[in-house]
């Protein structure tokens, strides 16, 4: 292989994946180092039983090359997430990506060289490469979260993160499963896992706001449609706050404007509806407590209807702010606490004490199982990043300028690490936004930069302190106008003890994009380039 390149690429998912195939288009040499076997990222770790998208088939795919996204063919409303790993295989064909992809490959470190302003990343199979550039296309949730529980060792069954699912799936016929977490991953895998399972036991910490996908096959007609004028969809979708979803009705007036019956009948309508529209049907959810109460009442009204035991009904009852934390989708996820063998543990006041040698304690009841599922999220946007050694200027570490949370300029950049760059990093829109979009508008602005410097003949482009405080200070001030900080979310790093509280996405894919733009239309405003 290479030993010297123009841009080195951490990760193979939809972002490493685009990188290259702009990185061609600028006659740069490229390599890509992957930890798994294949690229797809997310998609290819995330193999839980019903692992699908929450962004609709349609949106959730490339939109930078017309011929592409006119022959795929999705099967479902949603994709499920075999599907999403096939789409990414096939565009690796497609565009010929392996070629400067290395698989099986961590890369361990990456450190800045002052003396001929490159970077030196090195992995784990001892590769030594140097590249002008570093491309960190890590993901936002990449980085598994196991909380610790004393005694984890002593378990002797088999044990499962959703986020680290074995290729060949999980047989649980038979089995006595238990699971913790009630996130998305959980409630995406609860109602499969209890078709299979002898005995599942989900022991819950917070209750989770979820609303009914209604996913299905594809609507043909629909697609015919989309596909006729896609590039005009897509433009539509830009303008979205999450770039996605333009056809979705969103309603302009407050809740509170509405009359009682009027509410009721448009949160009828949408639950049946499904999906994230279900948020959209007045605009003050995350503006306005008492707007929000409105339709969290709503949907603790379903959960009675839906769960026939009062008590448990009780207990899957969300009480924190809805939207604050992402709204989960699911396909009969409350209707599963119905099964006769199915039970919820509450481990909110009374939490996992210790994982035992055939199950958890809780509040002195030991809890048997086969099989622990630890369906307990990621160490968001910011854990894939530093698990790697990355040193800048002055051999300072990543973690030791990230000490107080994530300082970035718009996402992109951190100051003292010149010509690293990170792809929808802490501080850009991200998560908060069909990642797919947000992917494509990063990694254009990052190699049109590149490209920039390169026919200018600059050799480093680094952001400033003062740029990234006024950044990370007008992310959480725009978070701050809304609900979104008002509960634990891992958008706040709140899941991880001892993460610092930051809100690292930013509201508002469209503001930003203009931002980055008039960035570039400023001489690169904020940033120095020597
Ligand atoms: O992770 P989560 P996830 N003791 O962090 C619990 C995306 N995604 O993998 O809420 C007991 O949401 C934790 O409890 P609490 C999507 O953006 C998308 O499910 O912190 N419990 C929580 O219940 C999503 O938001 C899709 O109190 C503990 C759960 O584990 C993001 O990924 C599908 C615990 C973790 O939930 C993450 O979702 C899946 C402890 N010590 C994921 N520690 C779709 O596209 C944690 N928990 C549909």
């Amino acid at each position: 292989m290479e030993r010297s390149v123009d841009i080195a690429v951490v990760g193979a998912g939809f972002a490493g994946m685009y990188t290259i195939v702009k990185a061609r288009e600028l006659d740069m040499s490229v390599r890509v180092f992957e930890a798994g076997t294949d690229v797809g990222g997310t998609w290819y770790w995330n193999r839980y039983p019903g692992a699908r998208c929450d962004v609709e088939s349609v949106e959730y795919s490339y939109s930078f090359d017309e011929a592409l996204q006119q022959e795929w063919e999705w099967t479902e409303r949603y994709a499920p997430q075999p599907e999403i790993l096939k789409y990414a295989q096939h565009v690796a064909d497609r565009f010929d990506l392996r070629k400067d992809i290395q698989f099986s490959t961590r890369v361990v470190s990456a450190h800045f060289n002052e003396d001929t302003n490159t970077w030196t990343v090195t992995t784990d199979a001892n590769d030594v490469v140097t590249a002008r550039f570093v491309v960190f296309a890590t993901g936002c949730l990449s980085s598994a979260n196991r909380p610790h529980f004393s005694g984890a060792e002593s378990f002797v069954g088999d044990v499962y993160h959703t986020g680290e699912w074995p290729h060949d799936g999980v047989d649980f016929s038979g089995k006595r499963v238990g699971l913790i977490g009630t996130g998305s991953s959980a409630i995406q895998s609860i109602p499969i896992i209890a078709q299979n399972a002898e005995h599942l036991t989900v022991f819950q910490r917070t209750a989770s706001f979820s609303v009914p996908a209604r996913n299905d096959s594809i609507d043909l007609d629909y697609v015919k449609d989309v596909k006729s004028r896609y590039p005009e969809f897509r433009k539509a979708n830009r303008q979205q706050t999450g770039a996605f979803g333009s056809t979705i009705r969103r309603g302009d007036s407050s809740a509170l404007d509405a009359s009682e019956e009027e509410r009721w009948a448009e949160f009828e309508r949408r639950w049946e509806e499904g999906g994230f529209a279900f948020l959209s049907s007045y605009n003050d959810f995350l503006l306005r407590k008492d707007a929000n109460d409105l339709v969290a009442e709503f949907v603790r009204h379903k959960i009675r209807s839906i769960v026939k035991d009062p008590a448990t009904a009780e207990l899957l009852m969300p009480t924190q702010v809805i939207g604050c934390k992402r709204l989960c989708l699911d396909t009969g996820y409350y209707e599963t606490f119905n099964r006769d063998n199915v039970s919820l543990v509450a481990v909110d006041t009374h939490p996992i004490e210790r994982i035992t040698e055939h199950g958890l304690m809780v509040n002195g009841v030991e809890h048997t199982f086969d099989v622990l599922v630890y369906a307990t999220g990621f160490d968001a946007m910011t854990g894939s990043l530093l698990k790697i050694d990355i040193r800048g200027r002055n051999g300072v570490s990543l973690a030791d300028a990230w000490h107080a949370g994530p300082v970035t300029y718009l996402g992109v950049n951190t100051a003292g690490f010149p010509n690293m760059f990170m792809v929808s990093g802490p501080g850009s829109p991200s998560v908060l936004t069909n990642m797919i979009m947000s992917i494509e508008q990063h990694v254009e602005w990052i190699t049109d930069c590149i490209d920039h410097m390169t026919k200018n003949k600059l050799s480093v482009i680094e952001t400033t302190e003062q740029s990234q405080a006024g950044w990370v200070a007008f992310v959480n001030a725009v978070a701050d106008m809304t609900l979104y900080p008002s509960c634990n979310s891992w958008y706040l790093g709140a899941n991880v003890p001892g993460k610092p509280r930051v809100f690292m996405p930013l509201i508002g894919f469209p503001t930003y994009v203009d931002k980055c733009n008039e960035v570039v239309r400023n001489g690169y405003e904020g940033f120095v380039l020597a």
